[in-house]
């Protein structure tokens, strides 16, 4: 039987343009802002992710074996804080209202360290605090089905959370999304809700893609790092980093301790 494409596959020809709609966001979960950094702008931006790369990034890096295209290097200041620009804030109000906060801000490529696929997911399963979180997926290079460009299931956010972490599976579910590849290029970028599922092929062209990867949500979470406009608006914070912390017992305790007893295992019988 033939699943129902929630929503209509007409919503593709209405995901992208040069001014935001709030309301396609709300239907779509994703949204392509073309051409709307400033040419100046972003050219700093590139030249200074050029120079980073060369100096420091050329012969090797420090690869994160969890998450491979997730940068580890510190970033220099400029491409650390391109999240401040209006631009982002101003787009971001008419999804999360007048006080918006910083909750990560990364970058994720595919360079020849990291050329594989990611698998399909969500990313509010390794998110802590509110559900309300949406990434801002800006392009220093271009990005496309070639290079490891990122996959939208457009719609899918409206599932909400999953219930666990990892690949998603599409053929479990009544309904299908359609999908969107968008060809990215500097200066346009992407707003997509936290509980979209998405993913990416690998880099077959060699040509690197270099995406900054910043989420944003209400500034009533309490999990905050910065505020980026109006008000604070709630008094208790707390990190999200290194969240297993906050557990006496736990799934991905569970994991490390079985982990650790399989190496010691191995390391007896060796
Ligand atoms: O860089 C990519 O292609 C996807 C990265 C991603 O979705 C993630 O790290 O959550
Ligand atoms: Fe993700």
């Amino acid at each position: 039987m033939k699943k129902l494409s929630v929503p209509a596959i007409s919503i593709l020809d209405q995901l992208s343009g040069p001014v935001f709609n709030a309301d396609i966001f709300r239907e779509a979960g994703v949204f392509i802002m073309r051409d709307a950094i400033p040419k100046d702008v972003i050219q700093q931006w590139q030249a200074t992710w050029s120079e980073f790369q060369a100096t420091q990034l050329h012969d090797s890096r420090d690869v994160n074996q969890a998450n491979p295209v997730a940068l580890s290097e510190q970033l220099p200041p400029s491409l650390a804080t391109m999240y401040r620009h209006d631009i982002f804030i101003e787009t971001m109000r008419q999804v999360l209202g007048d006080h918006i906060a910083l909750y990560n801000h990364r970058f994720v490529i595919k360079d020849r360290f990291s050329t594989g696929k990611v698998f399909l997911h969500q990313d509010s399963c390794y998110h802590v605090g509110n559900l309300n979180k949406c990434s801002l997926f800006v392009p220093l290079s271009n990005a496309n089905r070639d290079n490891g460009g990122l996959t939208f299931h457009v719609g899918s956010h409206q599932l909400g959370f999953l219930g666990d972490a990892g690949e998603i599976n599409p053929e479990k579910f009544d309904m299908q999304w359609p999908t969107v590849t968008p060809e990215l290029q500097p200066g346009d970028f992407v707003v997509m809700h936290s509980s979209l599922w998405h993913e990416s092929g690998p880099n077959i062209s060699g040509i690197d893609r270099i995406l900054a990867d910043t989420i944003v949500q209400a500034a009533d979470d309490p999990t905050g790092k910065e505020l980026l406009c109006g008000d604070w608006q709630t008094n208790i914070f707390y990190s999200p980093a290194n969240y297993i912390r906050y557990f006496v017992n736990s799934r991905v305790l569970k994991i490390i301790k079985y982990e650790k007893e399989r190496a010691e295992a191995l390391h007896i019988v060796q």
